[in-house]
């Protein structure tokens, strides 16, 4: 007679599987990074809380789809691209409201928010047609999805939302710089792994390579670095 049944099947895991291996950081990592989020919500008032709050749904629901993705690439040795891609399309769209959330101080409008919320859309959803439904023309897809990047980084380092940081001014405008170097910096890394898991013209100079490690070191530094950057702001200006 069967006495007892386990519901957790645990997956060999092979030691050199790096991939694998940076699914479970990732996993931890963004767990630790929401809950020191939601417990100091109660430290900020409400002018700020949200801003920490968008920055705890942004690493907590990043949390949720890594332990997927892990058991995914653990079960099947695949790179969970519809996981990944759904996580994206909710938490990118996160951080362009982030922008929108600090500029306000300065009257940020909130088509704004929507014009970049739009943007990170259409670089995703192009991302994604290249990655996973129209293979074979990944360069294409991906160099539409890139145009949207640009006129993100544009637009925040250049355009309207920077002259709003500058009204601002003070520790919000230099939130906003760091903020624009993750965009600039810390988003690119993306794009490379995206032509280092894709085929395209590219190839001939992009060493072919993992494009889930890739994406796992982007993703802590990109989600956890830039909530704990609004973190800090909120400090900041807490104090003050
Ligand atoms: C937390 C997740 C973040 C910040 C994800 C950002 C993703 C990108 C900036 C992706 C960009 C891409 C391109 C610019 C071209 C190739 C296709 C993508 C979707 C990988």
């Amino acid at each position: 007679m069967k006495t007892l049944s386990l519901f957790i099947e645990i997956t060999k895991m092979d030691p050199t599987d790096y991939v694998g291996f940076t699914f479970f950081v990732g996993c931890m990592a963004m767990m630790a990074a929401s809950a020191f989020f939601f417990l100091s919500l109660n430290q900020f008032d409400k002018k700020w809380r949200t801003s920490v709050l968008v920055s705890g749904l942004i690493t907590f629901i990043a949390a949720v789809h890594y332990f997927y993705m892990r058991d995914y690439w653990a079960a099947t040795g695949d790179s969970p691209t519809f996981f990944r891609y759904v996580d994206w399309i909710l938490t990118v769209p996160l951080m362009c409201v982030e922008f929108y959330l600090i500029l306000k101080v300065a009257g940020a409008k909130q088509s704004l928010m929507w014009k970049m919320i739009g943007l990170s859309v259409i670089m995703l959803v192009t991302g994604y047609f290249g990655e996973a439904v129209y293979q074979g023309q990944a360069a294409l897809w991906g160099a539409i999805s890139g145009a949207a990047y640009f006129v993100i980084v544009y637009e925040i380092w250049l355009g309207s939302a920077k002259k709003l940081a500058e009204q601002a001014g003070g520790d919000v405008l230099s939130a906003h710089k760091i903020l624009c170097w993750f965009v600039l910096v810390g988003w690119a890394i993306y794009p490379l792994g995206y032509m280092m898991g894709t085929e395209g013209w590219y190839n001939s100079f992009i060493p072919e390579g993992s494009i889930d490690v890739a994406y796992n070191i982007a993703d802590a530094i990109n989600k956890i670095g830039f909530g704990l950057v609004i973190y800090s702001l909120a400090v900041k200006k807490q104090a003050a």
